[in-house]
C-alpha cells in the first residue's frame, strides 16, 4: 500500500513538472521581443513561468480533490480525527520551497548581471563621484574630482559585455558605434535629444542593429522609461543621470510607458520608439536635423 502511494505520488509530481514545464515553454504571454536584451529575459519568464504552473496545478487539483473526497458524510456530526505533526511532511514542504525560491533567486541574479544589471555595482567606486559630483547632495572633496559617465544601471543584451557596449556585433559584422541620446522625462513627456546633431524629438528613433545608449535625468519627480518589447525598464530621476543601453532587433514602433506614478496624468504619459531599418534611419536623421548645427 505504501510502495503504491509512493510510486502514484512520484508519477502525479512527475505529470505536474512535465505540464508546468509545457505551458511555460509554450504559452507565450510576453509582447514581440525586439531588442537583444529579449531571448535573456524570456529565458528567465519561461522558467518562472513552468515554476507557478506547476504550483498552481498542484496547489488547485489537491485543494479540489480533497473537497470532494474528505467532505463530510450526509448524517454525520462528530469532531474530526485529531492530526498533531508529521514530520516526514513537515520536511517536505520545507525543502521544496527552498529549493525553489534559492534557484529562482541565484538564477534571476544571473540575468540581471547578464543584462549589465551589476555594471553599477562592480565599478561602484569611479561612479560614485560621477552620480554625486553635479547634484544637490553634497559631496564635499569628492564634487571636484573629474566626473566620469554617470552609470546607474545599463541594459546590456547578451551579445556584449557591461563594461563595453560597443563592442556589439550583429551577424557578426563589424561594431557599430554607440549612439547616444539624452532623454529629459517631466511631468507628463519624454523628450529626446540627439547631441550629435542636435535634433531634439517626442519620439525616440532608433537604428536596426546599433547600440544605443539613453542617458536619463527627470526634471521634476521621479519618472520610469519603460518599453515592454524590449524587456527594459530604467528609473529616471532628478538630479541624477541613469544610463540604458539596447540593441533594437526587430524594426516597428512600440510604446515607451512611464511606468513610475509620478501624478495625476501618469497614465498618459506615453511615447513611441521608432526602430527604422539602418538607410530610414538615416533618412529620418538627414530630415530632421537642425540647419543651424550647434
Ligand atoms: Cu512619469
Amino acid at each position: 500500500m505504501q510502495i503504491r502511494t509512493a510510486v502514484t505520488t512520484a508519477l502525479a509530481s512527475a505529470g505536474l513538472v512535465a505540464t508546468g514545464l509545457l505551458v511555460g515553454n509554450r504559452v507565450n504571454l510576453l509582447p514581440v521581443d525586439a531588442s537583444s536584451n529579449a531571448a535573456t529575459y524570456d529565458s528567465l519568464f519561461k522558467v518562472l513561468f513552468s515554476i507557478g504552473t506547476t504550483l498552481f496545478l498542484g496547489v488547485a487539483i489537491v485543494l479540489i480533490y480533497s473537497l470532494m473526497r474528505f467532505r463530510r458524510p450526509p448524517g454525520d456530526g462528530a469532531d474530526g480525527i485529531a492530526i498533531e505533526g508529521n514530520l516526514p511532511l513537515e520536511i517536505v514542504w520545507t525543502a521544496i520551497p527552498a529549493v525553489v525560491v534559492l534557484f529562482v533567486g541565484i538564477y534571476s541574479y544571473d540575468i540581471y548581471e547578464r543584462m549589465g544589471g551589476m555594471a553599477p555595482l562592480m565599478d561602484h567606486a569611479a561612479m560614485d563621484h560621477a552620480a554625486m559630483g553635479h547634484e544637490a547632495m553634497d559631496h564635499g572633496a569628492m564634487a571636484s574630482a573629474p566626473t566620469p559617465a554617470p552609470r546607474i544601471w545599463g541594459g546590456i543584451g547578451p551579445a556584449t559585455t557591461a563594461a563595453d557596449p560597443a563592442a556589439t556585433t550583429v551577424n557578426g559584422a563589424a561594431p557599430l558605434p554607440t549612439l547616444p541620446v539624452e532623454v529629459t522625462a517631466m511631468q507628463f513627456a519624454f523628450i529626446f535629444h540627439y547631441p550629435d546633431n542636435g535634433i531634439t524629438s517626442g519620439e525616440l528613433h532608433v537604428p536596426l542593429g546599433q547600440p544605443v545608449e539613453l542617458r536619463m535625468e527627470a526634471r521634476d519627480v521621479i519618472h520610469a522609461f519603460w518599453v515592454p518589447q524590449f524587456r527594459l525598464k530604467q528609473d529616471v530621476i532628478p538630479g541624477q543621470t541613469t544610463v540604458l543601453s539596447f540593441t533594437a532587433t526587430r524594426p516597428g514602433s512600440y510604446p515607451i510607458v512611464c511606468a513610475e506614478l509620478c501624478g495625476a496624468y501618469h497614465g498618459g504619459m506615453r511615447s513611441t520608439v521608432v526602430v527604422h531599418e539602418p538607410e530610414a534611419f538615416e533618412a529620418w536623421r538627414a530630415q530632421n536635423t537642425p540647419l543651424t548645427s550647434t
